[in-house]
């Protein structure tokens, strides 16, 4: 039996997807994610013009030698446009060798490690008022994780703070189209002040403590801003409020920076969500630099390698965050599913709900409970795309914002 058939669907049911479709001979369909924020068409043409016709006719159950055959037969190694595409190749394979089965993906895995998967909620609002009350709506909804954004006074729209728009949910959308719904021609900007924000911060997570008491596991995500001694300082900052995870804290692709910070402060840390390569955390977990790895399925080559990766963390006590906001297809969240129940050095997993314009055009088998999900134990991954939905919702560009300093200086977003 072999690959008889590869399309890349690329729709926009609220925000855009691209969705890899293999289809082997024998007429068995596998789904894989291949979405990444503000630069989806390169992914799409990665894979329909360059990876499509060297898959026809192979073996769908050699998996690891696809891989193998995708990584090291390109040359040009890593990246988020490469590793996303072999990504969705791999989650599609995966999904055909659990459908071929009869079993739910997590049980070609090793089965279930654990019944259910702790998932955290994004709460934030303008203010603490308002993001008080985003965290009593996910307490009240039995979620026991949030992670928790909010404005710095003197500073506009900033990363993760929901615009709380009436009847919107305490979640957001990063990624903007234009003003109009339209296609975005360029990325909106921000204005950033670091010094701002460490010194409003910490005050913020005193009075969540005081308001929520100490079992609360509060998660927050400094989005790559920090130089390391302010991430270090920081760190040290908060070390009274017991925080689940700092969350990139620096622009870690400078792994050996993550040393400065850790010297400094017994804060948890979580950084990955931008590798794409078990190689950008090669000094982070061996030096034990971190304590969560945050990269998705969907970015960091698929099932295969995401199970290496996540191995490899285990052997040094470090465990698994993976990443997974909206731009992380229903594809690629349950794959991140059937991992996290299967591996033993679970940590918790990011949850971010798609809309339900989203879900009406991938059918999902996943289910959540007052702060717990659980893949659902249909065959392969568990996620469908209808096709003759996704057409009434064509591709809009939409990119995620450009950050600046008051001074008009580009910074890290
Ligand atoms: O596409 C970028 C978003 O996925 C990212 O900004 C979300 O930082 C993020 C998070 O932790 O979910
Ligand atoms: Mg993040």
């Amino acid at each position: 039996m072999s690959i008889d058939k590869i399309d890349v669907n690329v729709c926009s049911p609220g925000r855009n997807f691209v969705t890899l479709k293999i289809v082997t001979d024998d007429g068995i369909v596998g789904w894989g994610d291949a979405t990444l924020n503000g630069r989806e068409l390169a992914v799409a043409a990665y894979l329909s013009e360059h990876l499509a016709s060297t898959l026809i006719g192979r073996d769908e159950d050699r998996i690891e030698d696809t891989w193998q055959y995708l990584y090291r037969g390109a040359y040009w190694r890593r990246g988020p446009v490469t590793m996303a595409a072999i990504a969705a190749v791999d989650m599609a394979l995966w999904d055909i060798k659990a459908k071929k089965a009869g079993v739910p993906l997590y049980q070609l895995l090793g089965g279930a490690s654990r019944d259910r998967i702790r998932v955290y909620g994004h709460a934030s609002g303008p203010d603490y008022a308002a993001l008080k009350d985003a965290i009593t709506g996910y307490v009240e909804a039995g979620y026991t994780a949030v992670r928790v954004q909010t404005g710095v006074p003197g500073l506009g729209q900033i990363y993760g703070v929901a615009t709380n728009k009436p009847g919107a949910r305490y979640d957001y959308e990063p990624a903007h189209r234009a003003a109009d719904g339209g296609a975005a021609t360029a990325p909106i900007e921000e204005t950033w002040d670091t010094r701002a924000y460490l010194t409003h911060m910490p005050g913020i997570f005193a009075k969540i403590r005081e308001d929520f008491g100490s079992q609360l596991r509060i998660l927050h995500d400094g989005h790559h801003r920090m130089t390391p001694i302010e991430a270090a300082r920081f760190a040290k900052d908060v070390e009274p409020y017991d925080l689940f995870w700092l969350e990139d804290c620096t622009p870690a692709e400078d792994q050996a920076a993550l040393r400065l910070v850790r010297s400094h402060s017994t804060t948890p840390l979580a950084i990955g969500e931008v590798f794409n390569s078990v190689y950008d955390y090669q000094t982070l977990i061996t030096e034990r630099l971190i304590d969560y790895v945050r990269s998705a399925v969907t970015h960091t080559g698929g099932v295969t390698a995401m199970r290496k990766l996540l191995d490899f963390a285990g052997i040094y006590g470090i465990r698994s965050g993976m990443h997974g906001p909206t731009d992380i297809s229903p594809v690629g969240m349950a794959a991140a599913l059937h991992l996290d129940l299967a591996i033993h050095n679970f940590g918790i997993q990011e949850y971010m709900p798609h809309s339900d314009t989203t879900l009406e055009v991938f059918r999902t088998s996943f289910t959540f409970e007052r702060g717990f999900l659980h893949p659902g134990d249909t065959p392969g991954l568990g996620v469908e795309l209808d096709e003759d939905a996704a057409a009434a919702f064509t591709y809009t560009t939409a990119y995620l914002p450009v950050n600046r300093l008051q001074d008009g200086t580009v910074h890290d977003w």
